[in-house]
């Protein structure tokens, strides 16, 4: 009897002595995430990865901790693409379109007027056709939380207004590291130029490169208006991001923590499409009031750049697979019907 108290006394001791020590070495340590993105802090996807970093820091109980590093201070997105794989960074949020080269299927996403809506963007990305592209990415060694929206994309350039197709002619245009963006603006008469993000601005200010292709957003939180005067209303692709985790270091984290990721990811994800839109909303205006002389396209001249553009599809449609693209088209229609 006094044998097993003494017994029992020693292990509440020994509970005692280690269960602080335990939760004091959680708290001087926390589970450290590098989460890299390209642009700005004061950007929309700056605003959102900061509400992601809050989700995991409360859901977790300050036990895994986001360091949100933007601008590309941890390099572009192919690079971090790489880090990722490797297992020498977390996570990363970055555009689809460059993820083409290790994961085909994702040039799906850059297809010329694939959707017509960010609503029709969501239900199609979030529906089973997004998964399925999702799905794809453990095999390389990425895990896909979420997509978020980067948005339609627009022309820029400092050298004079686009409001027909010839006036693409001799524009050195700046384009994603991606063939279909790259066949898309040659197939427009542009001499297309690939560049990372992360040299764009600088290239646009040397005239490098005359002009390039964004979402209002970005045109206004990377000031390309300072060195862009002109800006053509061409919606012509919808840009997702793309929320990235590297397997190898996914593989390592317990359910719990794999559940915090998830569903802060899922909240950053609303927020961030609601916000981005929102600020979409009033950044043609501001973008006039920082002098950019902006210019719509006309019916005609839009339907024979759509008719242009749309010449890649065959080639997209070769490249992620038949079966998805018909699937993909599917979809789609099902999306508009139920609308
Ligand atoms: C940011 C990029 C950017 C994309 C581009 O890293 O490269 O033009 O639109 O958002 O991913």
């Amino acid at each position: 009897m006094k044998l097993t108290r003494r017994i029992l006394a020693a292990a509440t001791l020994a509970a005692l002595a280690t269960a602080p020590l335990a939760s004091l070495a959680q708290d001087i340590k926390p589970r450290l995430i590098r989460f890299g993105y390209g642009l700005n802090e004061q950007s929309n996807q700056g605003r959102a990865v900061k509400v992601f970093a809050d989700a995991v820091a409360k859901a977790s109980g300050g036990k895994m901790k986001v360091r949100a590093i933007g601008a590309a201070a941890l390099g572009p997105d192919t690079q971090m693409q790489q880090a990722l794989i490797g297992g020498a960074q977390e996570m990363m949020v970055g555009s689809t379109a460059t993820l083409v080269g290790i994961t085909k299927e994702m040039a799906l996403w850059d297809t010329p007027f694939l959707v017509s809506s960010g609503q029709e963007a969501d239900a199609l990305l979030d529906g089973p056709v997004g998964q399925k592209v999702i799905a794809r990415l453990p095999e390389k060694g990425l895990v896909g939380l979420v997509y978020w929206e980067n948005g339609f994309r627009n022309l820029t350039n400092s050298k004079h207004p686009v409001a027909k197709l010839e006036d693409l002619n001799g524009i050195k245009l700046r384009v994603m590291q991606n063939n279909v963006f790259l066949d898309s603006f040659q197939a427009l008469g542009a001499n297309a130029i690939p560049l990372p993000f992360s040299e764009l601005f600088s290239a646009l200010e040397t005239k490098t490169v005359d002009g390039q292709e964004n979402p209002y957003n970005t045109i206004l939180s990377s000031k390309f208006y300072e060195v862009q005067k002109y800006l053509s209303v061409t919606n012509h692709v919808y840009s997702p991001w793309i929320v990235l985790a590297s397997k190898k270091w996914w593989d390592t984290l317990s359910k719990d923590e794999q559940k915090v990721l998830v569903d802060a990811a899922k909240a950053s994800r609303d927020y961030e499409r609601k916000d981005t839109r929102e600020e979409a909303g009033r950044a043609l205006a501001e973008l006039k009031a920082k002098g950019m002389q902006i210019n719509e396209l006309s019916p005609a001249e839009s339907a024979r750049m759509r008719d242009k553009l749309t010449r890649v599809n065959a080639s997209v449609a070769a490249n992620v697979g038949m079966d998805l693209w018909n699937e993909t088209q599917a979809e789609l229609a099902k999306i508009r019907t139920r609308k």
